[in-house]
């Protein structure tokens, strides 16, 4: 059965690829689109994954993610991308530099959902905190701020197979792919 992730973002298509190696599940890309509605990222990807899978005709998933930074009241959370787009990592690391508590997660929601079943949310997490300077050239958009909890690395100082071992992409997909497996 054909799986197709339904995202626009490059780099996630190839994190996911090598986190479903592991699963032996093959996937496919499509930058379709959908619709994000306003509400928490289960709300996004549930509806995300309805939509897109009624359009395209065949099983997806999507995902919707975001960091969420305990200082400042656990933004920019579902704003993630506006707030990449408009403050970038310059505007947050300006935000916190008299900022004490760095605690932060990343969080990911993979949602699934195929042309007549309703569909399904899978959340993963990683603890860590905000730097005082972006490091590191890897990765991708607040990669390169947040440093994973126990490790002197930022996630744009770790290489994809090292992220992928323990991101919150990987927890995420992780769960979805034990619960595909017994479909
Ligand atoms: P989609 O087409 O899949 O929605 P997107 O890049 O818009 O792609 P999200 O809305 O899920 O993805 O992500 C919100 C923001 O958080 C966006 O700016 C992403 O680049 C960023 N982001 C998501 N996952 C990340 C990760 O693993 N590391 C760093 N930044 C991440
Ligand atoms: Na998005």
């Amino acid at each position: 059965m054909k799986l197709t992730f339904i995202t626009g973002n490059q780099h996630k298509v190839k994190e996911a690829k090598g986190i479903f190696d592991k699963f032996g599940i093959k996937l496919e890309h499509a930058d379709l689109g959908y619709p994000e509605i306003q509400g928490d990222l289960v709300d996004v990807a549930r509806y995300g994954a309805k939509d897109a899978a009624g359009r395209f005709g065949q099983p997806v998933i999507v995902e919707d993610a975001g960091i969420f930074i305990k200082s400042l009241k656990w933004f920019p959370g579902p704003y993630s991308s506006y707030v990449q787009e408009t403050l970038g990592n310059k505007g947050i690391l300006k935000l916190m530099s008299d900022v004490e508590d760095r605690y932060a997660e990343f969080r990911s929601v993979i949602g699934y959902c195929t042309p007549k079943a309703e569909p399904k949310t899978f959340l993963g997490t990683v603890k860590g905190r905000i730097g005082y300077k972006e490091r590191g050239k890897h990765g991708f958009a607040y990669d390169p701020l947040f440093y994973p909890e126990g490790y002197d690395k930022s996630f744009g100082e770790l290489t994809t197979q090292e992220k992928n071992d323990f991101s919150h992409r990987r927890q995420s997909l992780e769960q979805f792919a034990h619960w595909y497996k017994e479909l």
